[in-house]
């Protein structure tokens, strides 16, 4: 179901008496199920009338008994019961704001029509039409069909039942007048009219299977008179389902005030279904049957599963958000102070780099952490964290280490190198980005000074700006235009602090990168001396290239690279 056309019952309860208030001809169609309601509500009509731009939609659904009762694949004869109909109904009210009247077939014997209308006003619909049958009635439509009318006082009595129980003055009871189907003269329609009027219904319905409008005419013109005469005004309803060749507009001008085409959604995807079925019996496969179907992405659309794609994306399930921690390289610069321990198992101020992470991204709610480790991958160890291991660590580069953990990467994931120190709230606003790839980068590069030996990854902003220094700011269109360690320090606008996110998306994208460049290249790569041996930054160079946007979420300090014993000096002063 699409939460798209979501609408309480009181917000919509009122709208048909409003509109027969406003004195225009009504204008209602069929609907059996959510996607035929999704079908009616949304149809709409653009164009040009007597040089003004109109456009012209349904006012109204209506839950009919024959089309509803024939989705189940029953015949119209009140075998379907009122719960399996009051389902249907809250199926396509679920899907469109639009009032709805209901076929309430017979109603029952008046106890049952006080339930039917006490539960139809709390679901919201607008209006009830019951017919003046003998419960269980048959379908008007079909001739020869015996058809037995009720006792016009029993019927009257079962409409001021109905009336009573209702709760709001908004909810409309419309007595339907079988005269014309069981084969009976204006006289009787007539006589039931004034009854019915009598007993406090709020419109009628005259019903008729002729294709000739005489008789509906006759009774439309004695129906005016009738209502003079009694000083009423009430809605006049029919069902052009035979005399369909008369307009919306000559039917107004006889006199009634809403149309229903009560039965033809169905009626069109019985076709429709019918002529695919038999298209693809015949053809043996599904393509010459294509044309016939509406594509599958339409579909998506119409029950709001892009809408619900696009969320997931937006959202992204931060709490189910994977990290993915690539920590596999044996690290030269460190190695003195390592002990043969991976760098992520270096300790400051009494616990392991690792441990602080995992400490940072709780903080965070991210508890689906996976570190790659290759280098002493036995002396890799943290509390619940997954360690996947990256065997060839030494011929491939982190990339590759990242690419081990590709499982994880299904729902959009967060890349943290193994080697920085973040303060939490740097996690919280990544997590808050909205685009697909963003790589947090640090403001501050202009007044560092930077030695030799360290190879920082720059980042050019594609928006040139200098930040003022102390200057926090999250600036949502911030595009990284070019990525790398070989980017002169004076050229960067940023340094990438070794922290990105991916949406499902952006992983997506990522991974049919970088196996796309793992299959199809050779020699060197950006920066990579062998595109075996591309690096992280390399890959977002090239999806830069290939026109996708990557984002960076712009930061001012809170986080310490550790690189050299000075770093780890800073960091346990600091901590
Ligand atoms: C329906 O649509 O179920 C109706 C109208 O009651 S008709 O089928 O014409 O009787
Ligand atoms: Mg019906």
């Amino acid at each position: 179901m699409t939460l798209l056309n979501n609408i309480l019952p009181e917000a919509r309860r009122g709208k048909l008496a409003a509109m027969l208030g406003e004195k225009r001809l009504i204008r209602v169609i069929e609907a059996h199920n959510g996607l035929s309601g999704i079908i009616a509500g949304g149809a709409r009509v653009e164009g040009e009338e007597k040089g003004e731009r109109v456009s012209r939609e349904f006012d109204a659904l209506w839950e009919s008994s024959l089309t509803d009762s024939a989705s189940k694949g029953h015949p119209d004869i009140e075998v379907v019961g009122f719960d399996s109909r009051l389902a249907t109904i809250q199926e396509i009210l679920a899907v469109t704001e639009k009032p709805m009247i209901v076929d309430g077939d017979t109603g029952g014997d008046a106890n049952n029509f006080e339930y039917m209308v006490s539960k139809l006003e709390r679901a919201g619909v607008s209006a009830v039409i019951i017919e003046d049958k003998v419960f269980p009635k048959r379908n008007s439509l079909e001739a020869g069909v015996s058809q037995t009318l009720q006792d016009p006082e029993v019927f009257a009595q079962k409409i001021r039942r109905g009336k009573q129980v209702q709760l709001t003055e908004e909810f409309l009871i419309i007595a339907r007048i079988e005269s014309f189907i069981a084969g009976l003269p204006l006289e009787d329609a007539l006589m039931r009219a004034r009854t019915y009027l009598l007993a406090g219904v709020d419109g009628v319905m005259i019903h008729s299977k002729s294709k000739s409008p005489d008789q509906l005419f006759s009774f439309a013109e004695a129906y005016r008179a009738l209502l003079a005469e009694l000083g009423l005004n009430k809605p006049l309803i029919c069902v052009p389902t035979t005399y369909n060749h008369l307009t919306e507009d000559e039917l107004a001008e006889a006199g009634f005030d809403v149309v229903i085409y009560a039965n033809h959604l169905l009626r069109a995807a019985y076709q429709a279904m019918t002529e695919v079925t038999r298209n693809i019996l015949l053809n043996q496969r599904s393509l010459e049957a294509d044309p016939l179907c509406a594509p599958v992405r339409e579909i998506f659309r119409a029950v709001g599963f892009l809408d619900v794609k696009e969320k997931d994306q937006r959202d992204g399930p931060s709490s189910q958000m994977a990290v993915i921690i690539p920590a596999a390289g044996e690290d030269e610069e460190l190695k003195p102070l390592l002990n043969g321990r991976p760098k992520a198992m270096l300790e400051i101020a009494g616990r392991t780099l690792l441990d602080r992470q995992v400490a940072s991204l709780a903080a965070n709610h991210l508890n689906d952490i996976t570190v790659v480790a290759g280098y002493a991958r036995d002396k890799m160890r943290a509390e619940g964290v997954a360690i996947l291991e990256n065997k060839d660590y030494k011929n491939g580069s982190m990339m590759h280490s990242l690419m081990v953990a590709r499982e994880k990467m299904q729902n959009g994931f967060l890349m943290l190198y193994a080697d920085i120190l973040l303060e939490d709230h740097i996690i919280a606003k990544l997590l808050d980005c909205r685009e697909d790839i963003v790589l947090v980068a640090d403001n501050t590069t202009q007044y560092h000074k930077y030695e030799g030996g360290k190879a920082l990854d720059f980042i050019v902003s594609k928006r040139k700006h200098r930040p003022t220094r102390r200057k926090l700011s999250f600036a949502g269109e911030s595009l990284v235009e070019r990525i790398g360690a070989t980017i002169s320090p004076g050229a960067a606008t940023h340094e990438f602090i070794g922290l990105a996110r991916f949406s499902r998306t952006g992983a997506e994208q990522l991974v049919a990168t970088y196996e796309d460049c793992i299959g199809n290249f050779q020699g060197r790569f950006h920066e990579a001396e062998d595109v075996a041996r591309l690096n992280f930054t390399d890959i977002i160079q090239e999806m830069i290239d290939r026109g996708f946007r990557v984002h960076f979420l712009e930061i001012h300090q809170g986080w310490l690279e550790i690189h050299q014993a000075e770093d780890l000096k800073l960091a346990n002063e600091f901590l």
